[in-house]
């Protein structure tokens, strides 16, 4: 990839290009299993690989990037819950601004914390508006945030919130219903925010279906990222 991550993404959306991203978290798959995993990865259409989770219990971000980077030329995007998941082994950096919530912890207490950190790496930092989105029951993106996502029916208060995230100059917004969603951000709301957001839309959470993949596309996202359904089951990937 010549481009920097974030022009290939926006030439993706340009071009009406469906992108498609795999979720991969530290803590529900050892490194042992990473090169198998890959393996099946590099069978389907995957675009990205997102690395990250709301909690991590281990330490082991770096060798979990590396033993990843081993196996694939794909870019590695850092998808990171707090200021700790840092790693130079990885393409780049979501830098996420929860803007769905009212915690400064995660509108800017993370970001100075990691600021100094990430000016002596080679990550691609990308200033991602991230909105969580009400799915159903409470997911741990809203709980260890202790914010309120954005109620499901309510897509204009998502196109509000993505319009200021991009008048703040975000480059890409993240529309997500949490890991292991109940119901997938709803595409009515996907539809809102693309009709006045010129930032290209990532859609994840509870993506399971190729019905709700086509519909997340539809409605105007990017990427969609896939996490929980490919740690369910492996052969997932062939049915999207
Ligand atoms: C979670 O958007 C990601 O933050 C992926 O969600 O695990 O439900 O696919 P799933």
């Amino acid at each position: 990839m010549n481009d920097s991550l974030i022009e290939y993404l926006k030439k993706s959306k340009k071009a009406n290009e469906k992108l498609l991203a795999i979720l991969l978290d530290p803590d529900k798959l050892s490194l042992d299993r990473i090169p198998e995993k890959m393996r099946l990865i590099h069978q389907s259409n995957i675009n990205f690989i997102l690395v990250g989770g709301s909690l991590l219990f281990t330490n082991i971000l770096d060798s979990f990037i590396k033993t990843i980077k081993e196996h694939t030329t794909l870019p590695v995007i850092i998808f990171p819950g707090s200021a700790m998941q840092i790693s130079n082994h990885a393409d780049g950096i979501l830098f996420l601004s929860l803007l769905s919530g009212r915690n400064p912890d995660f509108l800017i207490g993370n970001h100075v914390l990691a600021a100094p950190i990430l000016q002596h790496t080679d990550l691609e930092i990308i200033p991602t508006s991230y909105l969580i989105i009400e799915s159903g029951r409470e997911t741990t993106a809203s709980y260890i945030s202790n914010t309120k996502p954005i109620p499901r029916h309510k897509p204009e208060i998502a196109m509000a919130t993505a319009l200021a995230g991009q008048m703040m100059g975000h480059q890409l917004v993240y529309l997500d219903g949490g890991s292991g969603a109940q119901y997938p951000v709803p595409p009515a709301l996907i539809q809102q925010v693309a009709a006045h957001v010129v930032n290209p839309i990532i859609i994840g959470g509870g993506i399971q279906t190729k019905e709700q993949l086509n519909a997340a596309f539809e409605a105007g996202a990017t990427m969609v990222v896939i996490g929980t359904a490919f740690e369910e089951d492996e052969l997932v990937l062939q049915k999207l």
